[in-house]
């Protein structure tokens, strides 16, 4: 493994490469322990750059067999090679040459998954960010951008399918069983966007027709047996194409486009040129093994790395530190096609919840760091919610403030002038800038500074004269290595809401620029004046998220139920419930605290009870509205002296008054959406099963609870009702003799599908209370368990570690201790996914004094070796600095 220098990158130290590599031919002969990698890299001197500069390639783990100069072999004293580096300090003095080199990689002993890696027998590579150089040695750089031909021999038995990028061009049989395959990518690519796969797999085929006419042959590649899961992923494959012209006039480039899945897979999914590369969890999918949540993932996954195409393929990043402008970019592009598939309000909602669990407590903990960093370490822990999800916030808003015709245009002039290169953030925003008109150079702040807004906003309603004032303080809250901030160009989008559930329609007198009802916030204060306002309006902020912020805002609790009742814009709506209930369990937790019962406002709990039945709102935003926030968000928004055994008991008490101040409603409603028509994954019908799994979790208590979620378990005809069913008798009767036949039987059905199995060992990590460590610690023992897999590391430990506050964070610190040694065998192995897990402890500061301390004592544990990763140093060091 990669071991921690101490070295740090930093921006301002970019340079372009002395040598550029136009073509780089590749020969693999493919053998399970020993792989003959042979490069030949036709080098180019970089115009300006004295004859004779040395050369250097980078190299990661290597095994150098020979170099070659122009066809003749180096002398060893005319080259200096160790595993991490080649460096030729006296290189032909042409301003051309070819380089030959042989190195030998072991695919079967790579367990890291970066560079070249067998899953299941199968032959693949992953290269983002810097595995190329686990490969051969390279100028593995982004900017790098060569064109590859690549020439893949193995055995026919073991690999009859032979993949790479671009295009096939040759296939033909060798000696002793083997074949060859050879592929050539026109398009001049990045090192990091090269691929192989090889080994004994099914195909799904289809084809694609693009808009001018050519067309495409299409094929998802999965282990055999496993061909009729792929047909969502190859249905959600085809809608992207579609919707990538149709939206952005974008059109695909290649006569084939391959998908692979495959079981060992460090990350989602991987867009290398023609050739994407998944985890299986987000291809394979039926109504039997994955639940609406999986499909909806597959079809966003696949449509994020397909967009990649454009925005990260034909156009590159310069460096690592541009990594938002293909992620955030390509997010946002994939949120977009998922709401217009989906339901948009209701995709948005999502999409707010997910950054407010996972890039929040980023932006305000010790790994904040601004969307587009300036420094680091360890690029692989860079792949992160403020890289990819406030990126994607960061490109909303240009949208906001350009509106869609300017921003299409914006999107229009940035593809056409940068297609074929490796571009800023600079170059994205000049673009937007230069197609609108207008000056974003405070609004690029989002790229540059990290922490969450704070929006500070006061009201005042004068009815006599008809005004109603909105004052708004804007502040950054420091973060590390950035103690003062600047000013930010804040696009808040609002209404006011009249007290016929109205918006009302005033004009802005003063206090700034407010356009199409958004409050273009650039100084530290504005006081907005509004006129002709008779009524008292309550106000509604942030509609749509429109900026990603926090806010502060005195709100009578009975303007917020109105707004949870009436807003017409929904994301608005649900903040509402959501802000109401936060308040009532911030208080309940309180109350816990100080030994007392918790008691809750009797109109919230029944307003609750009108919304679950209310027909006019669709059943998906209806599951959402009535979902309460998770542990971890009440957590958030206590922000200190966290106690989670003080939160979860008051948000039980929530919950079951709420349950039993509805139970008539609940029921009825439960019963009547039970479908009963044949599966269909579309949002409709998920929309229905979402708000039927909320009620049947509100309908398990009180007397003889466990039988409706025992009936559901047993007759469910889809993955999604029977995983609810046993989420709820897992974690609501926890050793219940009807809880434990309900796991058993799960296993018994599904204990050779790996993937679904997976959903078994998160339902038994997140099952409350101090248990759960000894539980979790059994279940790595469990035959189907392995630490090297990592979608049974996130499955068990993941989700341990983030979703089970009540377990991970034991008072006694058994939790962390037993996840300190965890995380420490999992980096043997597989040090990314070590350093990934690590960031479960980031918030540990805002723990009460004994968890606190118990937590800081296993990041120290955790950094005590002394030969640590660099990937795990780097989060270890950040998150205890
Ligand atoms: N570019 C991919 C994410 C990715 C990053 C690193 C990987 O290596 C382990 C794999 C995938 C995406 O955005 O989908
Ligand atoms: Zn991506």
């Amino acid at each position: 493994m990669r071991k921690d220098t101490g070295q740090v990158f930093r921006i301002e130290d970019y340079r372009p490469s002395d040598y550029l590599i136009p073509q780089t031919g590749l020969t693999f002969a493919l053998a399970p322990e020993e792989t003959i990698v042979t490069a030949q890299l036709e080098i180019e001197r970089r115009e300006g750059v004295a004859p004779g500069t040395p050369l250097r390639l980078e190299g990661d783990e290597l095994a150098l067999l020979g170099v070659a100069v122009d066809g003749e072999p180096l002398d060893a004293s005319a080259y200096e090679a160790t595993s991490q580096l080649l460096s030729i300090p006296r290189p032909p003095r042409s301003s051309r040459f070819t380089l030959t080199l042989v190195t030998k990689v072991d695919p079967s002993r790579n367990s890291s998954l970066m560079g070249l890696f067998r899953s299941n027998g199968v032959y693949c590579t992953q290269c983002e960010p810097e595995g190329f150089r686990r490969i051969t040695y390279f100028v593995d750089r982004p900017d790098m951008l060569s064109v590859y031909t690549v020439r893949v021999e193995a055995g026919e038995d073991e690999a009859p399918i032979l993949l790479s990028n671009g295009n096939l061009v040759e296939t033909g049989k060798l000696e002793r069983g083997r074949h060859f395959a050879v592929w050539h990518d026109p398009f001049p690519k990045p090192s990091y966007l090269f691929a192989l796969v090889a080994g004994d797999l099914a195909v799904l085929h289809d084809e694609f027709i693009t808009a001018s006419g050519r067309k495409v042959a299409l094929g998802i590649h999965v282990e055999h047996g496993k061909k009729e899961r792929a047909s969502y992923a190859m249905d959600a494959l085809k809608r992207s194409m579609k919707w990538d012209e149709d939206i952005f006039g974008l059109e695909y480039d290649l006569d084939v486009f391959n998908i692979v899945a495959v079981s060992d897979f460090n990350m989602g999914a991987m867009e290398n040129k023609g050739l994407n590369v998944f985890n299986d969890k987000y291809v394979l999918a039926d109504e039997a093994t994955a639940t609406d949540a999986d499909f909806a993932n597959i079809e966003a996954i696949i449509a994020h790395e397909y967009f990649h195409n454009w925005t990260g393929n034909r156009i590159t990043c310069r460096d690592w530190f541009q990594l938002c402008l293909k992620e955030g970019l390509t997010v946002f592009r994939d949120h977009e096609f998922s709401a217009d598939q989906r339901s948009r309000a209701v995709k948005r909602i999502a999409e707010v919840r997910t950054l407010r669990a996972h890039q929040f407590p980023e932006d305000q903990g010790p790994l904040a760091h601004p969307v587009r960093p300036r420094r680091y370490r360890e690029i692989n822990n860079f792949y992160t919610a403020t890289v990819y999800e406030k990126g994607s916030e960061v490109v909303r808003m240009i949208r906001t403030i350009l509106g869609p015709d300017d921003f299409r245009k914006g999107m229009n002039l940035y593809i056409t002038r940068h297609d074929g290169d490796a571009a800023t953030i600079e170059d994205f925003v000049k673009a937007f800038e230069d197609a609108s008109g207008k000056d974003l150079s405070q609004f690029a702040l989002w790229y540059h500074q990290a922490g969450t807004p704070n929006l500070s906003v006061s009201t005042a309603h004068d009815a006599e004269r008809g005004e109603f004032r909105i004052e708004i303080e804007q502040s950054v809250p420091p973060t590390p290595s950035e103690s003062r901030k600047r000013l930010m160009h804040i696009p808040l989008a609002f209404g006011l809401v009249g007290p016929d559930g109205n918006d009302m329609q005033p004009a802005a007198v003063d206090g700034a620029t407010v356009e199409d009802g958004v409050i273009h916030l650039k100084k530290r204060r504005h006081v907005v004046r509004f006129q002709g306002v008779k009524e008292r309006p309550s106000l509604s902020l942030n509609r749509g998220f429109s900026a990603p912020i926090t806010l502060s805002v005195e709100q009578k609790p009975e303007d917020l139920l109105f707004l949870a009742r009436k807003d017409s814009d929904l994301v608005a709506r649900w903040q509402a419930s959501t802000t109401l209930f936060t308040q009532a369990l911030i208080q309940g937790f309180r109350a816990v605290r100080g030994q007392k019962q918790a008691v809750f406002d009797d109109a919230l709990v029944e307003a609750i009870g009108e919304i679950a039945a209310d027909a006019s709102l669709e059943p998906a935003y209806r599951a959402l509205a009535l979902t309460l926030p998770a542990e971890a968000d009440i957590a958030r928004e206590i922000g200190s002296h966290i106690d989670p055994d003080a939160i979860f008991i008051a948000r039980e008490a929530l919950s079951q008054a709420i349950a039993q101040r509805n139970a008539g409603v609940f029921a009825t409603l439960y019963e009547g959406l039970d479908g009963g028509a044949a599966f269909s994954p579309d949002a409709e019908s998920a929309g229905r099963r979402a708000l039927r799994n909320v009620l049947l979790d509100y309908l398990a208590v009180g007397e003889g609870a466990p039988d409706l979620a025992v009936r559901q378990f047993e007759t469910a005809t889809n993955m999604t009702d029977r995983a609810a069913a046993l989420t709820v008798l897992a974690h609501k009767f926890s050793g219940h003799e009807k809880s434990v036949a309900a796991l058993a039987s799960f296993e018994n059905q599904y204990g050779d599908d790996p993937l679904v199995m997976d959903k078994w060992y998160q339902t038994q990590a997140t099952v409350p209370g101090a248990g759960a460590v000894d539980l979790v610690r059994s279940l790595t023992r469990h035959r189907g368990f392995s630490l090297s897999n990592p979608n049974r590391v996130r499955a068990l430990i993941g989700t341990f570690s983030t979703m089970n506050q009540t377990g991970f964070h034991r008072a006694d610190g058994a939790g962390y201790r037993f996840f300190a040694e965890t995380v420490l065998e999992i980096e043997k192995r597989n040090p990314q996914v070590a350093a990934r897990l690590a960031t479960a402890l980031r918030s540990w500061r805002s723990l009460e004094p004994t968890r606190q301390a118990a937590a800081r004592d296993a990041l120290l544990s955790i950094a005590a070796p002394e030969n640590l990763s660099s990937d795990l140093r780097d989060i270890i060091e950040r998150t205890l600095a």
